[in-house]
């Protein structure tokens, strides 16, 4: 939990910058607390992409920790680091390996998000803990997608099960749930291709992808995983319905947190969708 923790702190570095600054500056020369500064706080989380909602209940909750404490303005920062940290530690998960395997992970999302380098990096950590990973390269869109998640492949000296260009993506994960069993594989990691939202056949064919997976080995996928790239905003909670009505989710993971000051999205998402960050 602490190094999920640390790692979500490190990556969320800008937004916490981009926070701290705004809220210093609110706090600059108060010699008492008021709405003024309430305001001026909600306006720093919203701005940090956190949402209405959520920055509505995070300063709820810190109105009432100030009461508590009868706190002065000196006291705000701690105050509403703890507020922000209660908030997130619900919403942390973490990648829950079937047993027998193999475990079967859908990487879904929208167009660039990550969705490559995201099973690149996951492979490498559970290869790390000694998993047997095996990766689908179910982006069958693009010769150039194959070949970028083989140079991870390589680099991993991992097994990469693979089509041409233009294949149907579900016999994709079926092979490679196939090849997962047969070589006794933990993991089978299922990079897809990205699909704009609001383009339905898209959506049709994620479908069917999760229908084929199930078919290749019941229960799978054991867990689809929504890449959401976290410079995108607020839009991150449409992509999120859409594409939970599509595919049942089971978790989020949040790219480029390192490029943007607006990691809050973080928070909006997970709690809107009751999904776990992963
Ligand atoms: N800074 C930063 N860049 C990232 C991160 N994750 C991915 N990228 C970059 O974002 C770009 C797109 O990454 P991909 O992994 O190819 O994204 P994708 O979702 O697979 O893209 P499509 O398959 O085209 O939909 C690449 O240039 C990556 O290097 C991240 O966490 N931080
Ligand atoms: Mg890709």
């Amino acid at each position: 939990m602490s190094t999920w923790l640390d790692r979500l702190r490190s990556g969320l570095q800008k937004t916490r910058q981009g926070l701290s600054d705004r809220i210093g500056a609110a706090l600059l020369g108060r010699q008492s607390i008021d709405e003024g500064l309430y305001d001026e706080l909600e306006e720093a989380l919203v701005g940090a992409d956190m949402g209405v909602p959520v920055a509505e209940r995070l300063i709820a909750g810190l109105r009432q920790r100030v009461r508590d404490e009868r706190a002065g303005p000196d006291r705000l920062p701690a105050l509403l680091r703890a507020e922000l940290a209660a908030a997130l530690a619900p919403v942390a998960g973490r990648l829950e390996l079937a047993s027998p395997g193999p475990t079967v992970v859908l990487f879904v999302g929208v167009n660039g998000v990550g969705k490559t380098t995201t099973v690149a990096k996951v492979a490498q950590v559970l290869q790390g803990e000694g998993k047997r990973v095996l990766l689908a390269s179910a982006d069958t869109f693009r010769a150039a997608a194959v070949e970028q998640l083989t140079v991870w492949a390589d680099r991993l000296d991992v097994e990469v099960v693979h089509h041409g260009a233009g294949a149907d993506p579900g016999a994709v994960v079926f092979d490679a749930i196939a090849a997962g069993r047969a070589r006794g594989a933990d993991v089978v990691l299922c990079d897809t291709a990205g699909r704009l939202h609001t383009k339905a056949n898209l959506m049709d064919e994620l479908r069917k992808v999760a229908r084929v997976a199930g078919r290749a080995l019941p229960g799978a996928p054991h867990a689809t995983l929504l890449v959401l790239d976290a410079t995108t905003g607020q839009n991150a909670l449409q992509q999120a319905r859409i594409f939970a009505d599509a595919v049942p989710l089971t978790g989020l993971v949040v790219t480029k947190l390192d490029g943007t000051a607006r990691g809050g999205v973080v928070l909006a998402v997970a709690e809107a969708m009751r999904l776990p960050v992963l």
